[in-house]
């Protein structure tokens, strides 16, 4: 690990991968050990392997699978939930299974089709979907938490979007940790100090069998182009990454950004579903959900 000056063997890096993210949850006051955490997996490196790590800590850790309904040519739904379920057995964890299209009548990329947000690319009508979903299982199973697998990969590529756009309302929410407010679970990034490479090699010495494509509907996409150029510049300056990404929360600290000077949404119950919305009436999964 050229960026920490730092070369483990085996045996060391699986006991430093844990004994880090414990620090990291510490020092961003994600959970204690008291409280219930549900981790959103997916059946890639991130997810399985935040899964493991929390588990070895000895967190009361269950999954959540969503089933997306996206398989194309290489199944990729199918041989992703194959793998979580997997995973889960062999651990003797408990593991919640929520197939989108038994549940709404639709898969994702038929919710896609019928929502003008889905013109193109699923990816925002599944992003509104597995926010939905993952806070309906926290809320309704009455977990404290609700973690997820963003290393700092894709941090680093988030921020990197909203550096360029300037999106300060984005960015004054790019936190480890989301807190809870009314009907909203808490969300943390347990994984947001590692390098996706790091996670990788995590998986694969501790024998985790994750599914290796992306998402089909991932390809081509704009964090993916980003993400190619931060690893060109990290490639150059090792720790360029982590550098942007430390410093871009402490200066957040230090007050970099002022407080919103408009006045923060005011969240209502969406009168469908019941979860919290800023919207006038339903709720966007709601409303996608109606067009099908
Ligand atoms: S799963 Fe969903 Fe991603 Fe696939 S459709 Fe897009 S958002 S790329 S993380
Ligand atoms: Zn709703």
């Amino acid at each position: 690990m050229r960026h920490h000056k730092l070369a483990l063997c085996k045996e060391h890096y699986l006991e430093w991968i844990p004994a880090q993210t414990a620090r990291f949850i510490k020092k961003y006051w994600m959970f204690g050990p008291d409280e219930r955490v549900l981790v959103a997996v997916s059946g890639g490196k991130d997810s399985l392997s935040l899964w493991d790590i929390l588990w070895r800590l000895g967190y009361q850790v269950d999954g959540l699978y969503l089933g997306l309904g996206i398989d194309g040519e290489a199944g990729y739904s199918t041989e992703s939930h194959r793998l979580t379920e997997k995973f889960a057995i062999e651990r003797g964890l408990k593991l919640h299974v929520v197939d989108i299209q038994q549940e709404y009548g639709a898969s994702i990329p038929m919710l896609a089709e019928k929502s003008r947000r889905g013109q193109g690319r699923p990816c925002s009508v599944c992003g509104v979907a597995k926010r939905h979903e993952m806070n309906r299982i926290a809320r309704d199973f009455g977990y404290d938490v609700l973690a997820t697998g963003h290393n700092l990969d894709d941090e680093v590529a988030v921020l990197f979007a909203n550096s360029l756009a300037w999106s300060v309302d984005l960015l004054r929410r790019q936190e480890p940790v989301l807190h809870e407010s009314d009907g909203l679970a808490r969300k943390v990034k347990p994984l947001c100090r590692f390098y996706e490479k790091e996670m990788a090699a995590y998986a694969l010495l501790r024998g985790i069998e994750y599914i290796y494509e992306e998402c089909p509907f991932a390809i081509g996409s704009t964090s993916i182009y980003y993400k190619e150029m931060l690893n060109r510049l990290e490639s150059d300056r090792p720790g360029a990454k982590l550098a942007y990404y430390v410093k871009f929360l402490e200066s957040k600290k230090n007050g970099m950004f002022s407080p919103p000077t408009s006045q923060e949404f005011i969240l209502t119950p969406c009168p469908q579903c019941g979860q919290p919305t800023s919207a006038d009436g339903l709720c966007s999964f709601c409303k996608i959900v109606r067009k099908t």
